[in-house]
């Protein structure tokens, strides 16, 4: 490469990095520097800056195999990953310098990061939870592998049309990817359907009816200061004949491409519902297809490096995300049994060993089981496999003398019901079978998984469930999103904290300095100011940046209780028209979220959502006291621009419900204070802040499930005048002229069952409310609380969690 600097006619230094990019640019995408556009020089940028991740992705890699070291494999559905240019060149620590090249080429990074596509292979926290795990695992310099699905399309983009939900196509792949790698020698035969046979010597011989190929494509994960570079495995799917000929010659062109259709249809797209299972047969597809091929290249790789099988659970450790690759419990016994001749018994001791579970949901209705006709169709060898798992589960638990409803419960398969329901298969009790551990993500989710839906597997295996609170990267969720507050909280305490977050405890007594204190507003200020530029540009929403920025961004599900803010709006509204003289706390409730395409009431809500910003905006006599935006679609790049700009953060899901919550964190960590429910993680996060420093409101679990006996939310509803008031006002169609309505239906749940508990929790939630604006005018006070809540949540680094992980279910630690 020439140094152009050298050259007698030029006029300014081209540093060497901005000539590589240029070099790039010219040789990798065919364009010169005046003819080149945005997109070019993205692609430009981040191929230039590949070359140094390709380096020590392969150093990486080599190190872990020289030292034989135990590998840590997250096996997940979804990984919501976002932008990865940013989040590359900041953990590299050569933003700077790139910056500069840039900047002296005339062009803006800022451009550049903003025209990356999101990668949003995943729905919401749990999809963010493997993102984040994977960034950490680097950071830990833990050897380490993400295995997923390379979906065409991840998460619907979604387009608000007159106030309702449209889901668009998302397509992250339309012009490339230049971040990946595709792996042709990491190619797996994956087969469906067919028969097995009993061979001579007993051993069984499954012949599948159809077949795939998974293919890997791979994508390096940058740990904080590039110390360790990872793998994301991703599975793409391809026939192993693209095209049938002689089907194509006899003319029917569309059995001639039926096998590729098939494969391509596997990988197409992210299933978009969270909290309820997809009950397909291609749901069930997909999560097998990843969880042989995963399962087989780990199997592969460990036989290469280490020669014996039986090692297994010593070098390799397998994660489950949820119960989604839960087939992968009985996809490894066929391995051991059918493929490497070992007997059943030490075939499931090895499969024990090397699996973690981790449960994310206590939702009975969210909990996975297919239906054993399918399973068995799709899966027959697998299913033969289960009938015998289950048997040497059912044999341990008879022999420690559990009841036979106990054993009911514990049973792999769920027999059907008294209504002539059709049998299924269990993957939760399979994935808990199939571990050696199982753990929750908050303490209290932990706890109501031993006394609820694992109680009798609990009694009977009482050392399995252990907690495993959930965990944020700070260095995307603070360094990067929030360069302010990054460079105020350096400059106070110096740069420790960005190695270890705990040290933002030495934060604690900047809380008491006045003047700390307003350079700490300032930040706040400048990112509100940003916050609402960007909203005036994107949806010609005006918003004071002095306001009470109060957000409540997350999926939309009734349980979260987005209605719940809804309801506490409208009374707001009302009372703000009822007493203008009165000194009011200028608000602006900012919602954002997707509902599952099916989900009718969620969907609901989403035009509720809009319908009263669209009353209350437009209401003169509101003026600045209250704005509402729904804010369309939610993703992680738009979480990064709204949470350094909140003040509140709203986590109000009806007690026991939400099994940790990560957005809680994200914002506790930006300087938001908390109001919330004793749910999740809210309540860990209490722990750390103090009680003065959040605002908890609302039942506890324990006194919802007492609730439940004899609840009558109608005479809850007419006992609260303000929540009768506004209950009434949406049922009436205040908010909806053109189709008065439209919410009977919602309203009138509340008042038939409120199974989420809005009502009970109004008035409290409406009182913690008013207690946010006594706060609020106090500004010292408010500043110091919000410094208080940056300083402690460092805990809350999945570092930390991770750590855990690897030190008490892992063992690489
Ligand atoms: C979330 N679960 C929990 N599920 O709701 C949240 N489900 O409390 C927790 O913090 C987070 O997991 C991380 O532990 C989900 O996000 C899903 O997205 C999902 C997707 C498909 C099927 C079922």
């Amino acid at each position: 490469m020439t140094d152009t600097a050298t050259l007698p006619d030029s006029p300014t230094i081209t540093p060497p990095l901005a000539a590589q990019i240029v070099d790039t640019l010219v040789h990798r995408i065919g364009k010169d520097a005046d003819a080149a556009l945005p997109h070019d020089w993205l692609a430009a940028t981040i191929l230039t800056v590949r070359n140094d991740i390709i380096e020590r992705w392969m150093e990486s890699t080599k190190a872990a195999h020289a030292a034989g070291a135990k590998r840590v494999y997250y096996l997940s559905l979804e990984f919501l990953i976002g932008r990865l240019l940013r989040d590359a060149l900041s953990n590299l620590g050569v933003m700077e310098e790139v910056r500069t090249a840039l900047d002296g080429l005339g062009v803006d990074i800022g451009e550049l990061e903003e025209i990356e596509p999101d990668a949003a292979l995943g729905n919401g926290g749990l999809g963010r939870l493997a993102a984040c795990f994977m960034e950490s695992l680097a950071s830990l310099d833990l050897p380490a592998y993400g295995y997923g699905i390379r979906y065409v399309n991840g998460m619907f983009r979604q387009r608000i049309d007159k106030g309702w939900q449209v889901e668009l196509p998302e397509t992250w792949l339309r012009y490339g990817n230049p971040w990946e790698f595709e792996r042709r020698e990491s190619a797996y035969f994956i087969g469906f359907g067919g028969d097995v046979d009993t061979l001579a010597d007993g051993r069984a011989h499954w012949d599948p009816a159809e077949a795939v190929e998974a293919v890997a494509v791979d994508t390096p994960v940058v740990g904080w200061r590039g110390k360790r570079v990872n793998t994301l495995r991703l599975w793409t799917a391809r026939a192993f004949d693209p095209i049938r000929l002689d089907a194509f010659n006899a003319g029917d062109h569309e059995l001639a491409l039926a096998g590729q259709v098939r494969a391509e249809t596997l990988v197409r797209v992210l299933y978009p519902a969270d909290s309820t299972p997809a009950g397909q047969e291609l749901r069930l597809r997909q999560e097998y297809f990843f969880s042989s091929a995963s399962i087989q290249d780990i199997v592969r790789r460990h036989v290469q490096y280490f020669g014996d099988i039986r090692t297994l659970p010593d070098k390799a450790a397998i994660q489950l995300n949820d119960t989604h690759p839960a087939v992968s419990v009985a996809e490894l016994m066929r391995l051991l049994v059918d493929h490497h001749d070992l007997p059943f018994d030490e075939a499931w001791e090895i499969t024990r060993a090397t699996f973690g579970y981790t449960n994310h949901t206590l939702l009975p209705e969210a909990l996975e089981s297919w239906p054993l006709s399918l399973f068995e169709r799709l899966l027959p060898r697998h299913m033969q496999l289960v009938y015998a798992i289950n048997a040497r589960l059912l044999k341990e638990a008879r022999a420690a003398d559990t009841s036979e409803e106990a054993i009911r419960a514990i049973s792999l398969i769920d027999e059907g019901g008294a209504w002539g329901s059709e049998r299924r298969v269990r993957m939760a009790n399979l994935a808990f079978a199939g571990a050696h551990s199982v753990n929750g993500v908050a303490a209290l989710h932990t706890d109501l998984m031993k006394s609820t839906v694992f109680a009798d597997l609990h009694r009977l295996y009482p050392d399995r469930i252990n907690n495993k609170t959930n965990g944020i990267t700070p260095r995307r969720w603070l360094q990067q999103c929030n360069p302010g507050l990054t460079a105020l909280v350096t400059e106070a305490i110096g740069p420790a904290f960005l190695d270890d977050a705990e040290r933002l405890a030495d934060l604690v007594p900047f809380a008491d300095d006045a003047s700390f204190r307003e350079r700490f507003a300032a930040v706040k200020r400048s990112n509100k100011r940003m916050l609402a530029t960007y909203l005036q540009e994107s949806m010609r929403l005006k918003l004071d940046p002095d306001a009470l920025f109060d957000v409540q961004i997350k999926r939309i599900h009734e349980y979260k209780r987005q209605l719940l803010n809804i309801l506490e709006t409208v009374a707001l509204y009302d009372q703000i028209r009822s007493h203008p003289e009165r000194d009011w706390v200028p608000r602006v409730k900012i919602f954002a979220g997707k509902a599952a395409s099916s989900y009718h009431n969620a969907k609901l809500i989403i035009k509720l959502a809009n319908d009263v910003a669209r009353r209350v905006n437009g209401d003169p006599a509101i003026g600045d006291l209250l704005k509402v935006a729904f804010v369309p679609n939610y993703n992680v790049s738009l979480a990064e621009k709204i949470i350094p700009a909140a003040n509140l953060s709203e986590q109000i899901s009806t007690a026991g419900m939400e099994a940790s919550g990560t957005g809680n964190m994200k914002f506790a960590l930006n300087g938001a204070l908390t109001i919330g429910t004793l749910d999740g993680a809210n309540i860990e996060i209490k722990d750390r802040v103090g009680d003065e420093n959040i605002v908890i409101f609302g039942m506890t679990a324990e006194e919802v499930a007492q609730r439940r006996e004899g609840y009558d939310p109608r005479a809850v509803i007419d006992n609260s005048p303000e929540l009768r008031q506004a209950v009434e006002a949406i049922a009436s169609g205040v908010f909806s002229p053109d189709d008065p309505d439209r919410y009977k239906g919602l309203i009138a749940g509340l008042y038939d069952h409120d199974w989420f508990m809005v009502a009970a929790d109004f008035d409290a939630y409406d009182a913690a409310q008013r207690g946010v604006d006594a706060r609020w005018r106090n500004e010292g006070d408010w500043n110091a609380a919000a410094i208080r809540n940056v300083a402690r949540v460092g805990w809350f680094s999945s570092d930390r969690t991770i750590s855990e992980y690897a030190r008490q279910i892992w063992g690489v630690m």
